[in-house]
């Protein structure tokens, strides 16, 4: 899959801050280095690797991470976030013209332009109900025009052609009057590529966008070529503006080098991924997902989001202190219930705060479970929620709690075990320094481990 070398290289470089509670500016300096590496590796073009590395630098560095919640996990957000960046920020959709799309692709020799208009008719027809045409301006090449109508034939979608001897801009000039005569709303161009750019080929492109007009210009570029591709990709869009890039062959060991550095260099974003070699393989282009799929981390970065939202620093660091301070009670535990239920019922999220994941019995937040706990708490007295001791104690009290919450004496049982487990739990944590737990309750859980093997989420980060 694409980025393999780079994902496990940059991957690397994350394990030097995962998992620890205390971040020095010596960890944060040793990630950088090995990011720096992974990202020329890639064949990243210098400049972005200075610009984001700085950039990573800078917001790593600062003082509300270092000493804030979870340090290690938002160094790894910030990461992620410029990795986002690199790869062109908010995803850009492609929307097709309400009256009549034209799309023109260029780009080099081979770099997949030909099965690419295949894939966007097919595509657009199905994504945006529109009838495409394609069209077959490489007149260089009479096979050329045999595959893409082999392509268009195979996704029943015309293909218009006109032989080898006419000039490009005059078939597509006929190609724009044969798609109103058809009522075909949506004409992809298939041009000519070369070995490399000559002024011979971008004059030619020039006088197709002079014909044709186009609503999108879509650079195709070989994902496996590294930066050399984004030179190409700049060349193309100072004489055609281009509005986006098509990004081929994602399927094979991608270097990355393309993908990280077109937005930064050129401006021009990706809109789409080519996958494979069927017509069906293209996938509209997420930054943000790619980069998560390049760090395998996007539960956990999920649920650093979900907290950060919704649960203050200041609430995490209260509720850490009473735990270890010996006096938790019914009314604490009751407020994590509360906590949790605001988050909502994301399993992995009850890992943050220790003791509840083995409560729920390692299951999602299930809600009549909640309601349950939370009837049984509300049933209790004042004094029996500041003072577990008392419910414990006493079978009047556990009966007359249970009666008043409609729930069984096994229920209220359930969850005398549930809180004793957490203050086990907590006793075990009392060695540990208060304020180092609240800046980094995962340091309190099993290490994060990377784990190898097949499947979706491989080499990525998990708890
Ligand atoms: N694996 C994989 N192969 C692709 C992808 N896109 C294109 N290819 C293959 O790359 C080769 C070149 O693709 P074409 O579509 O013919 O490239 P082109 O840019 O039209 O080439 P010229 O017309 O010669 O300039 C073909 O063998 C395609 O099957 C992709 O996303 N993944
Ligand atoms: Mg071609």
């Amino acid at each position: 899959m694409a980025f393999d070398t780079f994902s496990s290289k940059i991957q690397m470089a994350l394990r030097r801050v995962s998992g620890k509670g205390r971040l020095t500016e010596k960890d944060i300096e040793g990630m950088l280095k090995e990011i720096r590496l992974s990202l020329l590796e890639a064949d990243v073009n210098l400049n972005v690797v200075k610009h984001f590395s700085a950039k990573i630098k800078e917001e790593a560095l600062g003082a509300h991470i270092l000493k804030g919640l979870n340090p290690s996990q938002q160094v790894i957000k910030v990461v992620k976030d410029n990795l986002t960046e690199m790869l062109g920020g908010k995803e850009t959709p492609f929307t097709p013209d309400t009256k009549q799309t034209r799309i023109i692709l260029s780009g080099l020799q081979g770099s997949g332009k030909t099965t690419s208009a295949s894939k966007l008719a097919s595509y657009i027809r199905k994504h945006h109900e529109k009838k495409p045409l394609l069209v077959a301006l490489d007149v260089y090449r009479p096979a050329a025009i045999d595959q893409l109508k082999t392509l268009g034939a195979s996704l029943d979608i015309p293909v218009f052609e006109e032989g080898t001897d006419a000039k490009p801009e005059t078939i597509a000039k006929h190609a724009l009057s044969y798609a109103k005569e058809h009522a075909l709303d949506t004409l992809i161009f298939d041009t000519a590529g070369r070995l490399h750019i000559d002024e011979a080929m971008i004059d030619e492109i020039k006088t197709i966008h002079q014909v044709v007009n186009p609503t999108h210009a879509f650079l195709v570029l070989d994902a496996m070529t590294g930066q050399d591709a984004v030179n190409v990709a700049k060349h193309f869009h100072d004489h055609l503006s281009l509005t986006g890039a098509i990004l081929t062959k994602f399927d094979g060991d991608t270097r990355g080098g393309a993908a990280l550095s077109l937005r930064h260099v050129t401006e021009v974003p990706i809109l789409f991924m080519g996958v494979g070699e069927k017509t069906t393989d293209l996938e509209a282009f997420y930054p943000e997902r790619i980069a998560e799929r390049i760090l395998g981390m996007g539960d956990v970065l999920t649920l650093v989001d979900k907290v950060s939202e919704n649960v203050s620093e200041a609430d995490m660091m209260n509720m850490m202190e009473k735990m270890t301070s010996g006096h938790y009670n019914f009314d604490d535990f009751y407020k994590q219930l509360k906590m949790i239920k605001r988050m909502g019922s994301l399993g992995g999220l009850m890992k943050l705060i220790p003791g509840m994941n083995k409560m729920m019995n390692n299951a999602d937040v299930d809600e009549s479970r909640l309601s349950s706990i939370e009837s049984l708490i509300q049933s209790m007295t004042k004094a029996e929620r500041k003072d577990p001791s008392l419910i414990k104690k006493s079978a009047n009290r556990r009966r007359r709690v249970a009666r008043g919450s409609g729930r069984s004496v096994a229920d209220l049982n359930r969850l005398i075990t549930s809180f004793d487990q957490q203050l086990m739990m907590v006793k075990r944590m009392g060695s540990m320094d208060p304020s180092q737990m609240a800046k980094n309750p995962g340091a309190m859980m099993p290490k994060q481990k990377i784990k190898k093997g097949k499947g979706k989420n491989r080499g990525g980060f998990r708890f």
